[in-house]
């Protein structure tokens, strides 16, 4: 589903149907470009239930790798995994009316099997809430049953009406949703920020992805809970902020509802208080988003399943020896590359070019080629050439004694190069505002930080001014209307300025509180 194909060059129709190239620019058709980059790496396929994609073997990998950092950090915290059944009963989901209540179009019933009706149709989970609680109001009775401290890894299915995007916006996802119980506040509070800082560093350090952590505003927030913590994200192409992980306080609004509670030393029962948390496969999409280019996808090292590969390189004039010497010299490389750690491959096929290696690994995003030419075999070197860098500068001869040395070290060097280039880029979005006038003209492609009253009828207010309507923008043809939304907070993020003394609200004008930051997002 790549769109009209007229608006493409010849030979960019001729790139296509080889499956060689990708046709779209990132920076003039940033939807058509995303979705052919994702097909073109075989990290996604369409398929036939509107909303659903098949995540490839490249894009399980990928998760597979965020998975393993993030179930060994909260392991380590001490939280345990388990499975709940996927199915709620319509009781138990509709037991905490105010949390489902704005959800509930997006709820999506079993009511058949076979063709028999069922009895008591049940919900499939969109979060697991109602699953959970019933069974830790049975489990704690005593102070010494908590905490409780489950995560499980599962899919959740939610039937969005918003225009999806893979990874982005999906009917169904994989996630992992984390839920404490304490008997304090103080300890369910910890929880929560521990907890985003570790989203902070799936992101930061895995993804390459910088992000800005805060507290949701009011209207934002998990209206279940207490309060919502958040880890955003920005894309520079579109302008868009995008939420990238929640972890919530959720006070004691559950433990009431779902009764549980423990008898204290003195013989009072108390409500525990709580906590839930989630990540989610948007972080494969904002990944995509924010390093790929007009070749493909980008992958930081630390999440790309292959991390290197190797080319080498003869033409018909090379002697018949001289390529079986190639031939073994790269296997060796191989060899060695993989005893040092490298996800490395070697490319062996013959009935391609060197060009067209290039281009199908650059479109999947391997951040390491190592090049192997007849005339590297006499200076016992290979090329080295960054996927992050197309510069001639991005490329270095390598002796191959030091290739098991340099390589693990190139990657990080491009690991932390993507970060830099990410975070020098999002930084150069990040406006600081005071008036409504200020507000309006920089809104478009920034994220904007603004001295605000944090009152919900002013965010509603903001909402309504910077509407399509408002604003009389035009839904692009062929974009995501997401991508057409009004501005909303982002987040009060936790590392601010102090307020200047009599800060006015940049809308309302009313006793400003914190700096906002607000932004179009997904
Ligand atoms: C859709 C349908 C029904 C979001 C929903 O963020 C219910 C819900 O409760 C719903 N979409 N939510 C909020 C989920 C809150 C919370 N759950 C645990 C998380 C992280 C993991």
């Amino acid at each position: 589903n790549f769109g009209s194909v007229s608006t493409m060059s010849s030979k960019n129709q001729k790139k296509k149907e080889t499956g060689l190239s990708i046709s779209y620019k990132k920076n003039e058709n940033f939807s058509e470009w995303y979705s052919q980059v994702i097909v073109a790496s075989e990290l996604i396929d369409y398929y036939d239930v509107s909303g659903c994609y098949i995540l490839r073997p490249m894009a399980y990998n990928i998760w597979e790798k965020i998975q393993e950092f993030l179930d060994q950090k909260i392991k380590e915290s001490g939280v345990k995994n388990a499975y709940f059944p996927m199915f709620v009963s319509r009781g138990a989901l509709e037991k905490e009316k105010e949390h489902v209540e704005g959800f509930a179009p997006e709820v999506a019933w079993v009511t058949r099997n076979g063709s028999s009706e069922l009895q008591e149709p049940v919900a499939i989970r969109p979060t697991s809430e109602t699953i959970i609680y019933p069974a830790y109001a049975r489990w704690v009775r005593g102070h010494r049953d908590l905490p409780i401290r489950l995560n499980q890894w599962t899919n959740v299915v939610r039937w969005e009406f918003k225009h999806p995007t893979p990874f982005i916006r999906t009917r169904e996802f994989l996630w992992q949703e984390g839920h404490s119980a304490f008997a304090t506040k103080e300890e369910a509070e910890k929880e929560v920020v521990e907890i985003l800082d570790y989203y902070a560093r799936v992101y930061e350090e895995l993804l390459a992805v910088p992000v800005i952590k805060g507290r949701k505003s009011e209207k934002e927030k998990f209206a279940g809970g207490m309060y919502t913590t958040t880890v955003e994200a920005f894309v520079p192409t579109n302008g868009r902020a995008i939420q990238g992980a929640t972890s919530h306080c959720l006070g004691q609004n559950f433990s009431r509802m779902f009764n549980i509670s423990y008898e204290t030393e003195s013989g009072e029962r108390k409500l525990v208080w709580q906590n839930s948390w989630g990540l989610t496969t948007r972080t494969i999409g904002v990944m995509i988003m924010v390093h790929g280019d007009d070749k493909g996808l980008v992958l930081p090292p630390r999440v790309a399943p292959t991390q290197a590969v190797i080319i080498y390189i003869y033409t018909s004039k090379t002697p018949a020896e001289d390529v079986q010497r190639l031939r073994e010299k790269a296997a060796e490389l191989r060899d060695t590359l993989a005893a040092a750690g490298v996800r490395v491959e070697l490319d062996t096929r013959e009935n391609y070019n060197p060009g067209w290696k290039y281009n199908y690994w650059e479109q999947k995003g391997v951040p390491l080629r190592i090049e192997l030419g007849p005339k590297d075999l006499e200076k016992e070197q290979v090329v080295f050439a960054r996927r992050d860098d197309a510069s001639p500068s991005g490329k270095m001869t390598v002796k191959w004694s030091e290739v098991a040395a340099r390589a693990p070290e190139m990657l990080e060097t491009i690991q932390a190069a993507l970060l830099e280039k990410a975070r020098k880029e999002r930084d150069a979005h990040i406006r600081y505002v005071n008036t409504w006038e200020e507000f309006m003209s920089t809104l478009d492609g920034n994220m904007v930080l603004a001295p605000w009253c944090e009152r919900i009828e002013c965010e509603e207010e903001v909402k309504k001014r910077t509407s399509p309507d408002a604003t009389e923008k035009k839904v692009v043809a062929g974009e995501a209307p997401a991508l057409s939304g009004s501005a909303k907070t982002l987040c009060l993020p936790f590392n601010q300025e102090e307020l200047p003394e009599d800060c006015k609200c940049f809308c309302c004008g009313q006793k400003a509180t914190a700096f906002a930051l607000w932004g179009r997002s997904y």
